[in-house]
């Protein structure tokens, strides 16, 4: 049975035709090469029609022949141009996806800060450690032992009356110092003593633009044999120094606290003015003995600030209630 001339030219005028609906809907790459592959591949249907042209006679060859080119060459445009339009799809719809529209107004990330009493707190810490002190802490609630008795405070002593202190009924208090933190840590440890105390204290103070029932206090104590005055005014210039950024004019003027003995209150010059910053003095031999020291052997220097009045001066704030107004407006400033 010979192929006739007919049947081929039927069977590829149908194949251009599939072949044609088929390239139209596809919608990938892959889909695309699969289809080439499928109708123009080596063993393609156009292949497998075109082997039934042997059986034709020499007459009808080219016929056939130049049918079978128009149809692959029809063929290869179309998938051309198909290939053409998908790969420029792909683009667009890469370049779309990967969009960045720079005019986008951005999103507001509210970011916390340090609240400048713990500012100055943190970076009083980070000197006195830098100094080689160990930061030392304990409770709020005290007994008056610790609080007055040890720090020399005696029953009748005028010195009771500087401070109106918050009494609990059962007859402790609220500590109105963190002093109460270094007899502690006197009786647990022995000299030599380097140690830095920063705490939340209480005192029964009227609040006003000065005065707050509750503040921060940081306080500083060394013991050790020979420890002089000189080597306390060292290190409070120092710590000044640190604190202020520069080096500004400090002055010692005597003073007096129950616990110390000589005491002095420091001052530093500032923008040509004389600030207030520290209390200190060397530790009062009364409470060297009262934690179980030897006098005789070892003295100790000591100083505290109050962190709210150190914020104030340094930070130029008129009222301590505003570190506790929780006034962003405010706050937001440090
Ligand atoms: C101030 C003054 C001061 C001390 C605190 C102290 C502690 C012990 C022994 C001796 Cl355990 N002294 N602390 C000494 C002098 C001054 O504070 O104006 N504070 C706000």
């Amino acid at each position: 049975m010979t192929t006739s001339l007919n049947e081929l030219e039927t069977q590829l005028v149908a194949l251009k035709e599939e072949a044609t609906k088929a390239i139209a809907p596809a919608d990938t790459l892959e889909q695309l090469e699969q289809l080439r592959v499928s109708y123009l591949g080596k063993k393609g249907q156009l292949s497998q029609v075109l082997r039934g042209m042997g059986k034709l006679s020499p007459e009808d060859r080219p016929r056939i022949g130049a049918l079978a080119n128009e149809v692959k060459e029809a063929l290869q445009e179309k998938l051309e141009q198909k290939r053409q339009d998908l790969q420029k799809a792909q683009i667009e719809a890469q370049l779309a996806a990967e969009t960045l529209d720079v005019t986008m107004p951005g999103v507001y990330h509210p970011q916390g800060r340090i609240h400048p009493v713990n500012s100055i707190i943190d970076r009083a810490l980070d000197i006195f450690v830098g100094l080689g002190y160990t930061v030392a802490t304990g409770t709020e609630m005290e007994t008056d032992y610790y609080n007055f008795e040890a720090l020399n405070f005696l029953p009748d002593h005028p010195a009771r009356d500087m401070q109106d202190t918050m009494y609990l009924p059962d007859g402790n208090l609220l500590r109105t110092h963190t002093s109460t933190v270094q007899i502690h840590y006197m009786e647990e440890n022995d000299p030599p003593i380097r140690i830095v105390a920063p705490g939340r204290c209480y005192r029964r103070d009227t609040v006003d633009a000065t005065h707050a029932a509750v503040f921060h206090q940081i306080e500083l104590l060394a013991v050790d044999e020979g420890l002089t005055f000189t080597d306390l005014k060292g290190t409070l210039k120092e710590f000044v120094q640190a604190m202020f950024g520069e080096e500004l004019p400090i002055r010692f003027r005597a003073s007096y606290f129950p616990f110390t003995e000589p005491s002095a209150e420091v001052d530093v010059q500032w923008k040509g003015e004389w600030l207030e910053v520290l209390g200190c003095g060397m530790v009062d031999p009364n409470v060297i003995k009262s934690v179980g020291y030897d006098p005789e052997v070892y003295t100790g220097f000591a100083a505290g600030l109050g962190v709210e009045r150190f914020a104030m001066k340094m930070y130029e704030i008129d009222d301590i209630r505003r570190l506790y107004s929780s006034d962003l407006r405010f706050l937001r400033q440090f």
